[in-house]
């Protein structure tokens, strides 16, 4: 089924609904999967629909200044009352991510959920969980997803949709500079301008709110963790347990620092070790074609986008380390 009749579907099937619609998100939800999730919430609020808000955990502080932030139900402070929302909800929207395990705590009750599912998602190789699946893996942004079927709804968009849909595509497109920008990007980005939001305030809130201990850990991996290896192609960066401590490391204060691996001339796949308390997570981008969702699917139980894409591993951060470097050169020789 095309997109057009799909959204028309979802629509209807929208409007049929009397009772109470949920919105969820991924685990540890970035600046697209709380955008568009509010923009979405507040778009059939508009509509006189009851909508609820889910997320899997706590949203950085970053992000704590979007409209309608403060109504959002975090699973991990209240898990009972999520069940009883599971329960008596009659929709379930299921927005940028393409699985239920990506959703965290709440995978077994997307699992189980009765009633029907949405999703509307830009990943690639979504699950087949839901009775709408709504994905175009060419848009750079689930809320560019959202706006363009808040104009195929012909729901007029305000200030507070625009604000939380342009900071879902300011954060998924790293400030428009990333391939997945297409010309839709701006003219959407354009349109929500029009609504009075002020672009350089949110850009502000977003990339100019590091704290002080934010920054120099970004400046102990640039200067100590930084390494550079097959001929200058590939840079990683790690990040220990130890500095979790010595950083006061809150969350989302590591998000970013994996990009500024490919801000090296000639380096084409950047990497970030974060040492968990129970496992490694790691970040992986690249520059042009170079596929590092399979890399990371193929190596460490990950996945993503072509061009950023996430990945885990349970051996000790150095031997994952040196696993990743074993694994990355008959990768990065095929481009
Ligand atoms: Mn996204």
């Amino acid at each position: 089924m095309n997109l057009h009749s799909l959204s028309e579907n979802l629509y209807e099937r929208i409007k049929a609904c009397s009772g109470k619609i949920l919105i969820t998100i991924h685990q540890n939800p970035d600046g697209d999967a709380i955008g568009s999730g509010l923009g979405l919430q507040h778009l059939l609020m508009k509509e006189g629909k009851n909508v609820v808000l889910i997320s899997p955990n706590s949203i950085a502080d970053y992000l704590n200044w979007l409209p309608g932030i403060a109504d959002v139900v975090n699973y991990e402070l209240e898990p009972e009352r999520i069940s009883e929302h599971f329960a008596n909800a009659e929709l379930l929207m299921c927005l940028d991510f393409n699985d239920p395990k990506r959703a965290g705590g709440l995978e077994n009750e997307i699992r189980k959920f009765k009633g029907d599912i949405a999703v509307i998602d830009h990943h690639q190789n979504p699950s087949h969980f839901a009775k709408y699946l709504y994905s175009d893996t060419s848009s750079p942004a689930t809320a560019q997803l959202v706006y363009r079927l808040s104009q195929d709804w012909r729901i007029e968009l305000n200030v507070n949709v625009a604000k939380c849909l342009y900071t879902g595509i300011l954060t998924d497109t790293g400030s428009f500079k990333f391939s997945s920008v297409n010309k839709e990007t701006h003219l959407v980005a354009a349109h929500l301008v029009s609504f009075g939001i002020n672009h350089d305030e949110i850009h502000a809130r977003i990339y100019d709110a590091f704290s002080e201990n934010r920054l120099r850990l970004f400046g102990l991996c640039f200067y100590n963790r930084l390494e550079i290896i097959e001929n200058g192609r590939v840079a990683l960066m790690y990040v220990t347990q130890k500095d979790h401590h010595e950083f006061d490391i809150q969350k989302g204060d590591t998000e970013g620092l994996v990009n500024f691996n490919l801000s090296i001339t000639g380096v084409e796949v950047g990497v970030l070790f974060i040492e968990e308390e129970k496992m490694i997570k790691i970040s992986f981008r690249s520059k042009g074609d170079i596929p590092v969702n399979e890399f990371a699917k193929e190596n460490f139980d990950g996945g993503g986008h072509i061009n950023a894409a996430g990945g885990r591993s349970y051996k000790p951060l150095t031997s994952t380390i040196e696993h990743f470097k074993k694994c990355i050169k008959p990768f990065i020789q095929q481009y």
